[in-house]
């Protein structure tokens, strides 16, 4: 699987506005200190933490609806974009460390230019308890972690967020989300409308994760595509992982979500991640960002026993 001389590149990018509370911009240090960087290195890997980006200045953006902070999050966004692709097309394998999910418009942005210039199709496994799928104008809250997705996938409302050179986007049909239980109203609409593959909670309690995934895999596989990972935290358990600013019951279990990590590896199709929504401040002693570092590091190899190469059928 996924090749060890692979470089990985680690991205901080604390950025927190996109959030109805503060404290996601401690994330990339938490995360630094719950050993990320030397777990993955551990397993074999050159690892080059760049540390944390500096968000470029973007002045007077506002759009039109409810968009909190907008030039600040267009700001993360246009930097992220350049980072990550810059990095892909490098042939490093960019992880971002956040940083609230609003970063994802960026680092998706840099991933599809990078896909579309190389003829590569990307698939994005979106790992949360929210669908982060609404727009200025469906968001009750104006917060703008809850609207990468919409942007990605080239939803109206985010003209000026990128200039010309970062306008790839993903089709909603190669989005898959996986964890969903807090949906809003108006954004169920548009999800349903997009034809977004959502594996809610209820699915999962069904059939586990392992089936779900398994189509999925097939589904990239049978494309030829490649995968963006971005896991929130809030994607787990808040028993699991309690550092998350909108923890919602009934997530993923340890192993549910260390499974999923074991087959992206195994699938050998992941070409970047993020790992965004840890608010240290709300942790418990450090437990969700060594939970995030584990689940990165089976994300890259670190498995149990070996498992012999098997393809995904
Ligand atoms: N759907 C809600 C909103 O738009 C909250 C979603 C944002 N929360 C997150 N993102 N942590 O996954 O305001
Ligand atoms: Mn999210
Ligand atoms: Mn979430």
């Amino acid at each position: 699987p996924v090749s060890r001389d692979r470089r990985l590149a680690l991205l901080g990018a604390p950025v927190e506005s996109g959030a109805s509370r503060r404290g996601c911009a401690m994330g990339p240090a938490a995360l630094r200190v719950a050993e990320i960087g030397e777990r993955l290195r551990r397993l074999g890997y050159a690892v080059d933490d760049h540390g944390d980006v500096a968000p470029q200045p973007v002045e007077g953006l506002e759009l039109p609806g409810k968009a909190r902070d907008a030039a600040a999050i267009a700001g993360w966004a246009r930097v992220l974009a350049e980072r990550t692709y810059g990095l892909l097309q490098d042939g490093a394998t960019p992880v971002v460390l956040g940083g609230d999910h609003s970063l994802a418009m960026g680092s998706v942005a840099g991933v599809a230019r990078h896909c579309a210039e190389a003829g590569r199709e990307l698939f994005v496994l979106w790992l949360d308890a929210h669908a982060d799928f609404n727009t200025p104008s469906t968001s009750p809250s104006g917060n703008m972690h809850g609207m990468p997705v919409a942007c990605f996938c080239g939803e109206d409302g985010f003209d000026g967020v990128f200039d010309d050179a970062f306008q790839a986007r993903v089709g909603p049909a190669n989005v898959a989300m996986v964890g969903v239980r807090s949906i809003d109203e108006d954004e169920r609409t548009l999800l349903r409308k997009r034809g977004v593959e959502v594996v809610d909670m209820r699915a999962i309690d069904e059939w586990g994760v392992a089936a779900p995934m398994r189509e999925f895999l097939r589904r990239v596989k049978s494309r030829n595509g490649v995968i963006h990972v971005s896991l929130d935290v809030d994607f787990l358990d808040p028993g699991v992982a309690p550092g998350a600013g909108t923890a919602v019951p009934g997530g993923a279990t340890y192993r549910e979500a260390h499974l999923i990590m074991e087959l992206l590896y195994d699938s050998d199709r992941v070409v970047s991640a993020d790992i965004v929504e840890l608010n240290p401040f709300l942790d418990d002693r450090g437990r969700s960002a060594v939970v995030l570092a584990e689940m990165t590091a089976s994300l890259f190899g670190q498995t149990i026993l070996a498992r012999p190469a098997r393809p995904v059928s």
